[in-house]
């Protein structure tokens, strides 16, 4: 069958989880750890723990590789950095994992993924965080995505949400296909996979394909082609998860995440220009584009 087009009706159906006027805490509006950026990718980490907190999530913890740590507070001062041991080459070293176990407890999603290499690190993360926490909802992007396949017997144990966002690259590496067959039809293989892993699937690209785990199907057409730039989609990794950390349902969370990543795309390109504005620009959009809907 047809996915159902992406519309504002669909969003405006679905609404985002509001904090109450008078919560003074914000812890009301949810924690997220992103667990991101190696040594020759550190700055994945950085757009995507800025687009959590303008996602509206209330508080954030960063784990990056212990050289990067400080850095990555200094030019991200809202958030808690976790340094973790690291490998020779600037991945991270298996037993990681066991000591982010305490911070993912605190939080109420997990981002894995932007910048990590997918090395046994990065596996070791995927596994301890997968197991040790069935009930948080998990976004796995980028390096998470590159060994997925392991993982699928703990991913079917879990009761909390999943989201993938493969581009098509990624996803033809989690399917084993070539690329040019998930090219030709992307939302076949986002079906699959979607079903395989009992995830929420975001497929990504000039066109996107969500899809759930029970094969509800939605296409999103809008963005922008300057939204294919680096690390565009590091940033649409944590607006997901801050969306998560507020409450949204999966679906809620990817939909939304989704529409407001493309209208940031076409705001830049209308403001400074369509080619050559910079992902890092993208999250400071985001306030105002979810006030609009809500
Ligand atoms: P190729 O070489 O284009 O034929 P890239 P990336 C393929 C981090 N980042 N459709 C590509 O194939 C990310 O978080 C860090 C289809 C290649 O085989 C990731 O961890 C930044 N295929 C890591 O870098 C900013 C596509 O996928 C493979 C495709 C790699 O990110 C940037 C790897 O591809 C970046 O986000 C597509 N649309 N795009 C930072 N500042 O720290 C890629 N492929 O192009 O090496 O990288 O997958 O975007
Ligand atoms: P990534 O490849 O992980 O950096 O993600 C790139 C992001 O940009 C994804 O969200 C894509 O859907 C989006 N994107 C890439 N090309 C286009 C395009 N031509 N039009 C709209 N969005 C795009
Ligand atoms: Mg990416």
């Amino acid at each position: 069958s047809q996915p159902v087009e992406l519309t504002r009706e669909i969003l405006r159906g679905m609404p985002l989880p509001q904090p109450e006027p008078d919560a003074g805490s914000k812890d009301a509006r949810g924690g997220v750890l992103v667990v991101a950026g190696s040594r020759e990718l550190p700055g994945a980490a950085l757009l995507a723990a800025t687009a959590v907190l303008r996602a509206g999530a209330g508080r954030l913890r960063v784990a990056t590789g212990r050289s990067l740590a400080l850095a990555l507070g200094l030019a991200m001062p809202e958030a808690m950095v976790i340094g973790l041991p690291e490998t020779a080459r600037g991945g991270l070293r298996p037993g990681a994992g066991r000591l982010l176990t305490s911070h993912a407890a605190a939080c109420q999603s997990l981002l894995i993924g932007p910048g990590l290499n997918g090395d046994a690190g990065t596996r070791d993360v995927l596994r301890t965080l997968l197991t040790a926490h069935p009930d948080k909802p998990v976004i796995l992007d980028a390096g998470a995505l590159t060994d997925l396949g392991a993982q699928r017997s703990i991913l079917e144990k879990r009761s909390a949400p999943v989201l993938l966002t493969p581009h098509a690259g990624e996803m033809a590496r989690l399917l084993g296909r070539d690329r040019s067959a998930i090219e030709e039809d992307p939302l076949a293989a986002a079906r699959e996979a979607a079903q395989a892993f009992r995830a929420t699937v975001i497929m990504k690209g000039a066109r996107t394909h969500v899809v759930s785990p029970q094969g509800e199907a939605w296409l999103h057409e809008g963005g922008h082609v300057g939204l294919a730039t680096s690390g565009s989609g590091d940033v649409l990794a944590g607006i997901l998860a801050g969306l998560l950390a507020r409450g949204a349902e999966a679906a809620a969370a990817a939909l939304w995440g989704v529409h407001l990543h493309g209208e940031a795309g076409c705001r830049l390109a209308e403001e400074e220009g369509p080619l050559g504005f910079l992902a890092r620009d993208l999250p400071a959009q985001i306030p105002r584009l979810m006030a609009e809907l809500d």
